[in-house]
């Protein structure tokens, strides 16, 4: 029978949850590489069309820049969520207004300090969707974290949410990064539950 409605199936206390994730009250740290040493002194950001340049940030340009504060659930595709985790930093939509530009392709890919790239769509950063946090829980963001910066794009399982983010690429093409490369999926919408590439 289809049409059972959330209210009878039982699973109202769950229906916060994306399939087959379990809430945790710690905060897992999921990183593929050692956390790099960060400095803000030497930190910057760079966005790229391609491998032309189109700006650069360094911490005291970016720490400049408006920020917002959001609190949002968190997904991990190891099955772990994270719930009202709090978060301050810069959304997408700001910084690309600060480089005076709109987005030039659909796609983005992320890159950070310690090899790990992960692939975006333009319209899963834009509208206040994504960030790129510096500081959670009220503290300055911790370096196994992802400090100084790091993405975050809740509404997706927080593979895409690159920690140590040093750039931002614009690109033709959806490329993949490190864990699309290595069979997880180019979307990674946990409601989906788009974990692999051959999840539709
Ligand atoms: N640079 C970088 N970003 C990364 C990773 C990584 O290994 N390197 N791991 C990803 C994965 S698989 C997850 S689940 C989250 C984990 O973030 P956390 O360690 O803050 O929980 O970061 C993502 N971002
Ligand atoms: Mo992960």
């Amino acid at each position: 029978m289809s049409g059972s409605s959330r209210a009878d199936d039982g699973e109202a206390s769950t229906e916060r949850l994306p399939p087959r994730q379990v809430v945790t009250r710690k905060f897992p740290v999921m990183s593929m590489a050692p956390t790099p040493v960060l400095d803000t002194a030497d930190w910057s950001l760079t966005l790229k069309h391609g491998v032309r340049p189109l700006r650069r940030w360094d911490w005291a340009g970016f720490d400049a820049l408006p920020r917002q504060r959001v609190v949002r659930d968190i997904h991990c595709v190891t099955r772990w969520s994270k719930l009202d985790t709090a978060w301050e930093g810069v959304s997408l939509d700001d910084l690309f207004a600060d480089a005076g530009i709109t987005p030039p392709t659909g796609f983005v890919l992320a890159h950070s300090a310690d090899g790990y790239s992960t692939n975006l769509r333009i319209d899963d950063l834009l509208g206040g969707r994504a960030m790129i946090a510096t500081r959670y829980d009220g503290q300055p963001l911790p370096p196994e974290h992802g400090g100084p910066a790091r993405l975050l794009v809740p509404h997706l399982y927080f593979w895409k949410s690159a920690k140590w983010l040093t750039g931002l690429q614009f690109t033709a093409r959806d490329e993949a990064g490190f864990w699309e490369l290595r069979g997880y999926h180019m979307r990674g919408d946990p409601w989906r539950e788009e974990r692999f590439a051959d999840d539709e």
